[in-house]
């Protein structure tokens, strides 16, 4: 991959939405990469946000404006205006909770389908992957059955421990490269017409 900073201006922040079911671990996410340390959290009531400069990994020094919106099914109705034209979704799921994986899958692919977020990456993090019971990362792929996703979504499905952030660098690296990937081709598109 290319320079960063040739890439992506250093003054240019990402736009990132994370989602997932109440409990996957997304507001753990999302501290853990803010501090480089485990915070214990409660649950989200409407969203926390966070501007977040990337400390490690081939994305490092980039700026990521961060919105980690609440998962319980009432909040669910704002994931349509918080996923809106954003640079990256990340989808957060709790690989010990088999049974709200199909739960997790519906909504998922309700909002990749939304028109607005046709193409836009997606990383899902298979969280909690320190648990004893937690389903492989196969697993967790066929059950959210990704490959049925529309096909201009890129995804990558990274297994993870939010608690002690193993993962999280892995995860944003490739979150990053598809990132610069479908900006080259949509700019490559434009210049096309
Ligand atoms: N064992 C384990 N627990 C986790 C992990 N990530 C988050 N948790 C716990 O899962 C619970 C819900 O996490 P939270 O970040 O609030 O989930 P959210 O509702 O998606 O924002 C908390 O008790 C976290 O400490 C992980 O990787 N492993
Ligand atoms: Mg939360």
């Amino acid at each position: 991959m290319g320079n960063i900073s040739s890439n992506i201006s250093a003054f240019q922040s990402l736009h990132i939405v994370m989602l997932g079911l109440d409990s996957a671990g997304k507001t753990t996410v999302l501290y853990r990469l803010k501090f480089n340390e485990f915070v214990n959290t409660v649950p989200t009531i409407g969203f926390n946000t966070e501007k977040i400069k990337l400390s490690n990994g081939s994305a490092k020094g980039i700026s990521c404006h961060f919105w980690d919106v609440g998962g319980q099914e009432k909040l669910r109705p704002l994931w349509k205006s918080y996923s809106r034209c954003t640079d990256g979704i990340i989808y957060v799921v709790d690989s010990v909770d088999v049974d709200r994986l199909e739960e997790a899958k519906t909504e998922l692919h309700k909002v990749t389908k939304f028109a607005e977020n046709q193409g836009t990456p997606l990383l899902v993090i298979a969280n909690k992957q320190d648990l004893p019971k937690s389903l492989p990362v196969a697993e967790i792929e066929k059950q959210l059955a990704l490959h049925e996703l529309t096909p201009a979504t890129t995804y990558h499905v990274q297994p993870a421990c939010a608690i002690i952030g193993e993962g999280l660098t892995e995860g944003m690296d490739k979150l990053y490269e598809m990132i610069l990937k479908r900006r080259k081709s949509l700019k490559q598109k434009k210049k096309q017409r």
